[in-house]
């Protein structure tokens, strides 16, 4: 097991390497024993420099879970990572790409959940649990050189790739909404370059919540009440440039935007 000591100078690498917009080596080159558990030690430790810098846990991101996207990164299952308050722009703001190393986006649904959720819980609980649906872009972006070819402990220790997302102003109430089957598109300038249906998001956005609150539960976690869950891109992600005007659309729900400079 890697010492609690390596673990931390890890995140601190990581953190550093954002805040400074610098690339990196991917962490597996110089530790090949960082595991998928010690790649989320890492995670948390990073959010823990965050945290202590001031800023606050609003939730989590799934990652991985649309079969596009793990051929597109090249790696196997669904990972997740963690959200604050400081990587929230507000929906139609901007987002400055020279703030980031080699940011992307990418078109998806999120939960705002009510009701805390904890452990084995079923499609219909999880749901229950959830008070609004929205449509959101996340904006991703990787510390590692070229932003590919990297194995899921190095993601993860990245907290899965995140750097901001975009919420649509409005959040919906999921009744009468069929959420395994709702057409999602993203524009650039408008121009539509990604859409898929919503069951691209592990066949359903819902059971990628469901998966979210099992992996918690492995890491005795809970999802807290008040969190904001990402499910995950329902298609590859779009490389960022400056004047890009971004508009993700989810059928049923407010479309969500965000300049990018
Ligand atoms: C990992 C994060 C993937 C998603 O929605 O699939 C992700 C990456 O692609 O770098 O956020
Ligand atoms: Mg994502």
């Amino acid at each position: 097991m890697l010492a609690d000591s390596v673990i931390q100078q890890l995140a601190q690498h990581l953190h550093d390497s954002r805040l400074a917009r610098r690339e990196t080596t991917r962490l597996t080159e110089a530790h090949p024993d960082l595991d998928l558990d010690a790649a989320y030690r890492v995670m948390r430790a990073g959010i823990a420099l965050r945290t202590a810098a001031g800023e606050t846990v609003v939730g989590y991101k799934m990652g991985l879970t649309s079969k596009a996207k793990r051929e597109q990164m090249n790696l196997a299952s669904p990972v997740y990572g963690v959200l604050t308050d400081r990587m929230r722009v507000p929906d139609g703001g901007t987002f400055r790409v020279a703030g980031g190393i080699h940011p992307k986006v990418e078109p998806e649904i999120a939960f705002h959940i009510a009701r805390e959720l904890e452990g084995h819980v079923s499609r219909e609980e999880a749901l229950a649990a959830c008070d609004g649906v929205c449509a959101a872009l996340e904006i991703l972006d990787s510390r590692f050189a070229g932003f590919k070819y990297f194995s899921l402990p190095d993601v993860v220790a990245d907290n899965s790739s995140s750097s901001h997302f975009v919420l649509a102003g409005e959040w919906r109430s999921s009744k009468g909404l069929d959420l395994a089957a709702l057409s999602m598109r993203m524009s650039v300038d408008g121009v539509m370059k990604q859409s898929a249906s919503s069951n691209a998001i592990s066949g359903d956005p819902v059971l990628s919540l469901v998966q979210l609150v099992e992996m918690l539960a492995a890491q005795g976690e809970v999802l807290p009440a008040g969190s904001i869950v990402l499910a995950g891109a329902a298609t590859v992600a779009e490389q960022l440039a400056p004047g890009q005007e971004v508009v993700g659309e989810v059928e049923g729900l407010a479309s969500v935007r965000v300049r990018a400079v």
